[in-house]
Parts: structure tokens; C-alpha cells; sequence
């Protein structure tokens, strides 16, 4: 690995500083390149990603080109994750990570995502059901994580050690409180196993140093 990949981020979306946390995590070097809202139906965004959304990565190491942060995760971890630091190769732990990154996929990036579109950008203002249902599937998808994690008695969501799979939730859980407000605190305090996971994740070095380098980016 020699050349940094490329990554089409944007500093305000969560989904993007997802595959950061990983590219960081893996020490891979890589490129970050900022794409406004208006400007992600164009190229060079469009040309990587046909749905014109970030994250998108170019990897040319590879000449792999691709999108949804989902997929990108674990295209870097198969590709460079040679020690499985951040995943496991034997069943059924491998199977399970993939469980958990199509439920924070499907399960909490669409349903945070929606809660904030209801909230501040839907064309009709106070519609309470939808921002009630997106509010309450946040609860209740963090009531999911909170209730395994106390079964399994684990600190992390498969097997004894962080993975991939624990990291592609700490973005969107980083937008509780923007999402919430007061709600926030108190979904913490009744889901205290969750929060104690979200603190363990917060905590790593590499997800320290990508919070700084969004809140550098963000000052810019
Ligand atoms: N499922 C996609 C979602 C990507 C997504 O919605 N990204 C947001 C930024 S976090 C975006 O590009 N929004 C631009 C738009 O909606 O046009 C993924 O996880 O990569």
C-alpha cells in the first residue's frame, strides 16, 4: 500500500466519517476531499457513486472505485485488515459482524437520517407523527444494541474485541444529542450498557483523532 485513497466526504454528514474512522483505524493513509451537497450530482462524485452521495472512495492502489460506507468498510478491511484487528475470519463471529453493519445500515443510519430530514428539512414543518415514529425507532434501535450487549454480558457487540462492526455506529451515535436534545440524556440514562459502548468506542485513539479532524474541518 503506497498511494493514499481517496475519500469523498462531506464535513456536516455523519456516513462518511464513518469509513474515516476505519481508513484511521487501519493506518491507512489516505485523501479527503469535501464535496458540497450541490455539487455531489456532478462529477467527479457522480462518476464513483451513481447514486451521488458520499462516502465514495478511489482506491488506487486497487483501482477499486466505490460507494455506501457499508460496503466500503468492509472492502478496506477485507482488502487491508491482514491481521484482523477489526474483524474475525471464523464462524460464526464473521457472519455476525456482517448481522450488526446491515443493521446499523438499515437500522440506524436511514432512521437517524430520517428523524433529522422530518425535524429540519421536510417542506411541511411540526409533522409529529413522522418526527415522533423517527424519534422512537432511535430509542428503540439503541434499546436493541443495549438489550444484546447486557445479554451477551460482552463489551462489544461480537466476540471480545471492537471490530468494524461496533465502529460503523459511533457517527450517527455521535448525533444523539443533535437529534434528541433533552432526549438524549435520557435515553442514556436508561440505556446505560449502550452507553458505556458508545463511551468505550468514543474513547480509541483513532475515533478521538477523526472527532478533531471534523471539528478542525468544520471551524474551516
Ligand atoms: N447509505 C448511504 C447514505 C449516504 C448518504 O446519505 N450520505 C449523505 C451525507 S451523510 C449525503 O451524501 N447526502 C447528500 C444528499 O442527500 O444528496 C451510505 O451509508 O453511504
Amino acid at each position: 500500500m503506497s498511494k493514499p485513497i481517496i475519500l469523498y466526504s462531506h464535513k456536516g454528514g455523519p456516513n462518511p466519517w464513518k469509513v474515516a474512522i476505519i481508513l484511521e483505524e487501519l493506518g491507512l493513509p489516505y485523501e479527503t476531499k469535501f464535496v458540497e451537497f450541490q455539487d455531489m450530482k456532478e462529477g467527479p462524485l457522480i462518476d464513483v457513486n451513481p447514486n451521488g452521495r458520499v462516502p465514495a472512495i478511489e482506491d488506487p492502489n486497487t483501482g477499486v472505485a466505490m460507494f455506501e460506507s457499508g460496503a466500503i468498510v468492509e472492502y478496506l478491511v477485507e482488502t487491508y485488515d491482514k491481521s484482523n484487528n477489526l474483524t474475525y475470519t471464523s464462524s460464526p463471529e464473521k457472519y455476525l459482524l456482517k448481522s450488526w453493519l446491515h443493521f446499523q445500515m438499515s437500522g440506524q443510519g436511514p432512521y437517524f437520517g430520517q428523524k433529522a430530514w422530518f425535524e429540519l428539512y421536510h417542506p411541511e414543518k411540526n409533522l409529529k407523527s413522522a418526527i415522533d415514529r423517527y424519534a422512537n425507532e432511535i430509542r428503540r434501535v439503541l434499546g436493541v444494541v443495549d438489550a444484546h450487549l447486557k445479554k451477551q454480558g460482552t463489551e462489544y457487540l461480537v466476540g471480545d474485541k471492537c471490530t468494524y462492526a461496533d465502529l460503523a455506529w459511533v457517527p450517527w451515535d455521535m448525533a444523539l444529542q443533535f437529534l434528541l436534545g433533552e432526549g438524549a440524556k435520557k435515553v442514556e440514562e436508561e440505556l446505560p450498557t449502550y452507553k458505556a459502548w458508545h463511551d468505550r468506542l468514543m474513547a480509541r485513539p483513532a475515533v478521538q483523532k477523526i472527532v478533531e479532524e471534523r471539528t478542525k474541518a468544520n471551524s474551516q
